[in-house]
């Protein structure tokens, strides 16, 4: 992660100007089974790229490309299907989160971003995630 320097994302407010998310100052709740609930109190090391107030994203630790981040909501929500209306603008802030990081690491020639969601789509965290993968061609349809 040549030129990233985690201290300049730490306690960002958000990653994008236009981003209107409510989530600052809220209470994340977390599992404490959860892995990612764990990497998020830093209780777990990882290659954090981005942390705001709402998501953090990390390196994964089994990268399918060579850029391999998961963008994570610090609030725990196991699946899809958990979310409620009242975290629409969590979710969507991940998306904000993946543009700015696609930005900043100049992604030029495209990224796919990945939900896996539920056993057969081979979700393994659940935890709510998306992953931002980038740096080679990807074929379509998925395996
Ligand atoms: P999924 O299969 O969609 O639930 O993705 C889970 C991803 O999480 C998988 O690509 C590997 C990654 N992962 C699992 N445990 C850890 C960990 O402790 N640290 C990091 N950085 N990534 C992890």
């Amino acid at each position: 992660m040549a030129g990233w320097e985690y201290s300049k994302f730490q306690n960002v407010p958000c990653a994008a100007e236009d981003c209107r998310h409510q989530g600052k100052g809220e209470t994340m709740n977390r599992d404490a089974n959860c892995i990612f609930c764990k990497i998020i109190d830093k209780k777990i090391p990882s290659k954090i790229v981005h942390e705001d107030d709402v998501a953090i994203a990390f390196e994964d630790v089994n990268p399918q490309a060579p850029v391999h981040l998961l963008i994570v909501p610090k609030k725990h929500m196991p699946e899809i299907h958990s979310i409620t209306v009242a975290d629409r603008e969590i979710i969507g802030h991940l998306f904000f989160v993946a543009r700015s990081i696609a930005a900043q690491k100049k992604l030029d020639h495209g990224y796919r971003m990945v939900i896996n969601n539920g056993r057969d789509a081979g979700q393994t965290v659940f935890h709510v995630h998306l992953h931002l993968l980038s740096g080679r061609a990807f074929h379509w349809p998925p395996g």
